[in-house]
């Protein structure tokens, strides 16, 4: 079978270009009613019936049988055995990626995950009190998409926000455990494991059973059922976002090699075909160069099919008038995964505000930032970088105010929060104030 990879080829001079733009962005998250439906009766049962209910579902879903849930932990020794078992290339490979998370995500706590306060005039202490989460859940997907460098994406930022109980849950189809996702969750510092998935596991970690611990936040990606149990969690617990399909968008200059920006767009085709890779750039020669080394170098791709129905599918090479319009229609974008491939990358980079992450230079392919160059790879989707930022130890932290107001602070305070509160005709809020003002 031939596959053909056909991304639409547009430029911003066709009349035609908005409505093509348009239609090639359009992705929706809407869910499956039928799916709600079966999410919500999950929940439920696993409310009432506790473990008993993640046993049968796990065993239903997962082909997995268990007579008790203490036999679906993953033991600490076992998450060892699975490290120690792997080849010393992968061993490394592994240790080293978390190194570079780590360090990164330690100098994002310095930068601004730290408590602060200062003194007014008065000597009134005003400030904010930074602390960890007690405890968190992780969800890491099994099946198609088990990525152990996701368990390292999310552990990590947790362990240096100084979260104490790290609980990963990971469906595991016929106890058919990946080795490489349970070395990552002993390389990263999980605290205890599940074999379990779904919308059980997140119900479960949601309320909490015999076993599985109640946690205060659930993050990690996972199918339509993770997502839909996760947003109806919400509330009773933190998530981290809605994770939609992948997406790169490339900003070139024309100078990077066609190849490496044909497999950088490939990079992200590859996760899934709904996945989107765009490349914009205001040279129509070597938008032809990228085509032909994609046409190229697709039949060498063990998931070629995959790829081939995203780029046809979702895909776009644009034709822009020059950069600053390029900028301008990624800014609109907003794409998860920004790489500007050109000589002059902070030339540009000053025009670009919505992207999760930012790749500079024609160097920095995506990919290095999937695994191992520090920064988080879970990162906003679907054009959510205009609101929201990558998963960061700022998720697994949560912050108090503080206020210590003196005596000569007082006498202000109480003066102008008395007015205030007459106004709105709370006497006792009033009076508290105004008993502290000395007479
Ligand atoms: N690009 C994905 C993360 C990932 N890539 C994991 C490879 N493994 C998230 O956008
Ligand atoms: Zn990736």
């Amino acid at each position: 079978m031939e596959f053909v990879a056909a991304p639409a080829r547009l430029s911003t001079t066709d009349a035609q270009f908005a409505h093509d733009f348009a239609q090639r962005l359009h992705w929706s998250a809407d869910t499956d009613a039928a799916i709600e439906q079966r999410v919500a009766d999950i929940l439920a049962d696993v409310q009432k019936r506790g473990d008993a209910a993640v046993l049968d579902y796990t065993a239903r879903f997962d082909g997995l049988q268990a007579d008790s849930m203490q036999a679906l932990e993953l033991r600490k020794d076992e998450l060892k055995a699975a490290f120690d078992g792997l080849p010393a290339e992968q061993r490394e490979a592994l240790e080293s990626a978390a190194r570079r998370v780590r360090s990164y995500h330690e100098a994002q706590k310095k930068a601004n995950g730290e408590s602060w306060s200062y003194r007014d005039e008065d000597g009134t202490l005003l400030g904010q009190k930074v602390t960890p989460l007690d405890r968190v859940g992780i969800y890491v997907p099994g099946g198609k998409a088990a990525y152990p460098s996701s368990v390292l994406m999310n552990a990590i930022p947790a362990h240096v926000a100084g979260v104490e109980d790290i609980i990963m849950v990971v469906p595991t189809p016929q106890g058919v455990k990946n080795p490489l996702v349970l070395a990552a969750a002993y390389v990263a510092g999980v605290h205890r494991a599940f074999t379990i998935g779904g919308a059980q596991a997140v119900a479960a970690l949601a309320y909490g059973t015999a076993t599985i611990p109640k946690v205060d936040k659930i993050t990690g990606p996972g199918n339509a059922y993770v997502a839909s149990a996760k947003k109806r969690v919400f509330g009773l617990v933190g998530i981290d976002m809605i994770a939609g399909p992948s997406e790169i968008l490339v900003l070139a200059d024309g100078t990077t090699p066609p190849d490496w920006v044909a497999m950088d767009l490939f990079s992200q085709a590859e996760h899934d075909e709904l996945a989107q890779s765009i490349l914009l750039c205001p040279d129509a020669a070597y938008l032809d160069a990228v085509q032909r080394e994609i046409d190229r170098l697709l039949p060498e791709m063990p998931r070629k099919a995959i790829i081939a129905k995203s780029l046809s599918d979702r895909g776009a090479l644009i034709l822009t008038r020059d950069m600053e319009e390029a900028c301008a229609l990624s800014n609109r974008i907003a794409p998860e995964h920004l790489e500007v491939s050109s000589r002059d990358p902070h030339q540009w980079e000053p025009l670009l505000k919505h992207a999760g992450a930012i790749f500079l230079g024609a160097y920095t392919s995506e990919s290095l930032g999937d695994y191992c160059a520090g920064p988080n790879h879970v990162l906003p989707t679907s054009g959510t970088a205009r609101f929201s930022s990558p998963l960061g130890v700022y998720d697994f932290q949560k912050r108090s105010s503080l206020i210590e107001v003196s005596e000569a602070g007082a006498q202000v305070l109480g003066r102008t929060a008395a007015v205030l509160a007459y106004g709105e005709g709370l006497q006792g809020h009033a009076r508290a104030a105004e008993m502290r003002i000395k007479r």
